[in-house]
């Protein structure tokens, strides 16, 4: 009931919220708005969720007894998120914390405050409706260096959910860890595309100009490494420089329509943009497109670059590492085997895919062998995951699952039940214990 009046009171604002996303973070305002859909789905799916809490029952192996599984609320849950998904993160976790009867205590990123306190003026309104105290969902605003190890440390949070950069994740999990709590991490990824030389090129670039563009490469399923077949790859390469050629002036003020790509979310994040690409050209990478800081009266914040492409090779150590901005390092490979393994020799292991209408080549990348990240697609980019699905990578991603699937049982609490109505003791193993 209340999950789904919050889900109608985000669906009222949808226009307003996605706009503020848009503001805050620069995301531009046709995704700020697919942030807040993501949030109404997040809680219809959790609505249908809550009739299906449900755990297996099996037989005993003594006569007369009765096992099962069943699902308990865990207690408060600590939601550490992003700047670059200022809202939807938290629905994921939140939404499904609140089906599962858990108390909740968010941390937004510092960098958008103003998003976390309007979701918490939405929401009000369906508590009061339904007498739910407001400190169901908390909320602590505050810079990481300034609350400190607290937050993780306190043993009354049995679940800390993360969702960020491998490094913030490393670090809260180290700390909760140390008192056995329970950790969701959903971190880092490097996520690749594999273009085989039977895709369909069309459908292949429109997806990937997406993934690496959009948001301005700062999505943790962003689109960063591509490995295209040696005999199309200058074929992509000379199209995606073209793509990437009108994009340039599509670039600008999120807010208005005609732009498809925002600033970076700070100064900080274009030092890093600028540094990665500084850094993989001493590697021995080729800046083919982009690169650049964008200044002048169009650009007020001075925080929008050109997003770039560099050829590079796989082990360079900035195309190992997650540069949140919009670079994409291409390179190339000769067989199937050979671009799984240069997918999966990365650090992390979020989100992949490959293009190919050869049925071998994608079964091959889906199977056990093949990629070894959370997600894998074909036939569509890495990014823009829907939330039916669980979300999540391995490696240095975290192994956590957020949104859908069997999320849910992440913010429980399990336990086995045994019930005995034979009227006689009986022991496991049939172990006699006569006295
Ligand atoms: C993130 O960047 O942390 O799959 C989340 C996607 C979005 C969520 C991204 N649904 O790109």
């Amino acid at each position: 009931m209340v999950v789904h009046q919050i889900g109608e009171a985000l669906r009222k604002h949808k226009a307003e919220l996605g706009y503020l996303v848009s503001l805050e973070m620069g995301k531009i305002y046709e995704e700020g708005l697919g942030e807040v859909q993501e949030m109404i789905d997040i809680c219809e799916f959790a609505v249908g969720q809550s009739r299906l809490l449900n755990g297996a029952t099996m037989h005993s192996e003594r006569p007369f007894h009765r096992m099962y599984d069943q699902y308990h609320p865990i207690g408060i849950v600590g939601v550490i998120t992003s700047f670059n998904f200022p809202v939807a993160v938290w629905g994921w976790n939140a939404m499904l914390a609140a089906i599962a009867g858990d108390v909740v205590i968010w941390k937004p990123s510092s960098k958008t405050p103003i998003c976390a306190l309007a979701i918490q003026k939405i929401i009000a309104e369906a508590l009061r409706q339904n007498n739910v105290p407001e400190g169901v969902f908390n909320m602590i605003i505050a810079k990481s260096s300034v609350l400190g190890d607290n937050f993780a440390a306190d043993r009354r949070i049995p679940l800390i959910s993360v969702t960020g950069s491998t490094e913030v994740g490393k670090r809260v999990a180290t700390i909760v860890g140390k008192r056995l709590g329970k950790t969701i991490l959903e971190l880092g990824g490097n996520n690749a595309v594999i273009i085989s030389k039977h895709a369909d090129l069309e459908m292949t670039l429109q997806s990937v100009v997406f993934g690496a563009v959009g948001t301005a490469g700062q999505r943790c399923t962003s689109t960063r490494r591509l490995i295209i077949h040696e005999s199309i790859y200058e074929t992509v390469k000379e199209r995606m420089v073209a793509a990437y050629g009108n994009l340039l002036t599509r670039i600008g003020d999120p807010l208005k329509k005609d732009f498809l790509v925002g600033p970076l979310v700070d100064e900080t994040a274009v030092q890093n943009f600028v540094n990665a690409i500084d850094t993989v050209q001493k590697e021995g990478g080729k800046l083919i497109f982009g690169g650049t800081r964008l200044s002048g009266s169009k650009y007020p914040s001075g925080n929008y670059v050109v997003p770039a492409i560099v050829e590079a090779e796989n082990h360079y150590s900035m195309v190992q590492h997650e540069t949140f901005a919009p670079i994409v390092y291409i390179m190339k490979y000769s067989s199937i085997e050979e671009a799984i393994d240069l997918n999966n020799q990365v650090p992390q292991g979020l989100s992949s895919c490959i293009f190919t209408e050869n049925l071998v080549e994608a079964e091959k990348f889906l199977s056990e062998t093949g990629s070894d990240c959370g997600i894998a697609n074909v036939n569509l980019g890495t990014s823009g995951a829907e939330i039916g699905g669980a979300f999540g990578g391995e490696k240095d991603t975290g192994g956590g699952r957020e949104s859908g699937s069997d999320a849910w049982k992440a913010y429980m609490r399990r336990q086995t039940n045994t019930i005995n109505f034979s009227g006689k003791t009986a022991l496991a193993q049939g172990i006699t214990f006569d006295f």
